[in-house]
């Protein structure tokens, strides 16, 4: 029975603010002369795994996993020890045999009402939530999901809008005004400099839907990751979904970036809705005067009044309430 434990993603991190508990490594068996690698890609069953990162032999190692690990038990993002050949040579193939303690999991769900889990990376230190200006245009409700998705996991979200050449920032810079979170404006062949500091030494990853162009920035950032990108659609003002894998590329000053496919959406069924207002400080700092288990979304709420008296952005409450019916009708 032990070894069903694997098949549960959540055995592989640790949550020690939430319930204290930890994987019980007494529970696994023990592996022996181990390599310690970074999984960069996952097709099916197959990863591809950067060994000795930085020396002399650093090497990208094919490796399949132990059975014991579970059907979705390795993502790209996931630091794993594996046994067999792990030379790098063509051919060797090695096998992964534990996957270490998670950092953070970032994941999703289809819509709010859906609990089955998507888990994009993890070990993310760092979430660029890619939005463009234009084509297709940027949503204010997107972000916020981003935003909640990322704190709850530890993560720090950054906004980058791209397509500067098609549109203007200042409107959506407005609206992000509240967030107290870092945003960069960029376009095509421009220089990345800015961004480029704050990715160093981290795992970052690029969210957001198809066609706004996060391969088109993950190339930039590593010119080297020769990222496929394609058309947005002239009819739907989308992008073909060109990404279909998640993809770790290594940035030459030293961390990681990890190019996602598009989504459409970005459901929050793992969040309770009574944990949202600690997502948005800027609000929580208002809910002194509301009234004893306020849901801060009943008449009785403060809050109205404190984005008055504060000259806080309407945004951000509609936001939060927005999210609270969404996360209520899922309960
Ligand atoms: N005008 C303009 N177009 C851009 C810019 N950045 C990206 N694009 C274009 O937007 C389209 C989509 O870019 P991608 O990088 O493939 O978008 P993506 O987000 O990776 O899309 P998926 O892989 O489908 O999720 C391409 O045609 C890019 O050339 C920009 O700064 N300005
Ligand atoms: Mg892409
Ligand atoms: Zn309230």
């Amino acid at each position: 029975m032990a070894n069903n434990r694997f098949h549960d993603e959540d055995d592989f991190k640790a949550r020690p603010t939430r319930s204290g508990s930890r994987p019980r490594s007494k529970d696994r068996p023990e592996y022996k002369n181990t390599t310690p690698g970074f999984v960069v890609a996952v097709d099916r069953g197959r990863f591809t795994v950067m060994v000795r990162e930085g020396e002399k032999d650093e090497a990208l190692v094919y490796a399949i996993k132990a059975r014991d690990i579970g059907r979705k038990g390795v993502l790209v993002g996931d630091k794993v020890q594996m046994q067999g050949d792990t030379t790098g040579n063509p051919d060797a193939l090695a096998r992964i045999v534990t996957v270490d303690e998670r950092t953070s999991l970032l994941r999703r769900s289809a819509d709010d009402t859906d609990d089955s889990e998507r888990a994009i990376v993890s070990n993310a230190d760092q979430v660029l939530i890619v939005q463009a200006l234009a084509d297709p245009t940027p949503r204010i409700r997107f972000i916020d999901r981003c935003v909640v998705a990322a704190l709850d996991e530890g993560i720090t979200p950054i906004v980058v809008l791209t397509k500067a050449d098609l549109a203007s920032d200042t409107e959506i810079r407005k609206q992000l005004d509240g967030l107290d979170i870092q945003v960069f404006t960029v376009q095509k062949d421009q220089d990345l400099e800015p961004l480029k500091q704050i990715l160093h030494n981290k795992i970052s990853v690029v969210i957001g839907h198809s066609g706004v162009g996060k391969s088109t920035l993950v190339n930039g950032l590593a010119p080297n990751a020769q990222r496929p990108t394609g058309d947005v659609n002239d009819v739907t003002g989308r992008g073909r979904h060109t990404s279909t894998q998640a993809v770790a590329i290594h940035l030459a000053d030293g961390g990681w970036i990890i190019d996602t496919p598009g989504v459409r959406s970005f459901g929050l069924a793992h969040i309770k809705a009574e944990d949202l207002i600690t997502f948005f400080p800027d609000l929580e700092a208002g809910t002194d005067d509301c009234p004893r288990a306020c849901s801060h979304n009943e008449e009785a709420c403060a809050l109205d009044e404190y984005i008055q008296k504060e000259n806080l952005n309407p945004t951000r409450l509609d936001s939060l309430r927005r999210l609270i019916t969404s996360l209520s009708s899922a309960e």
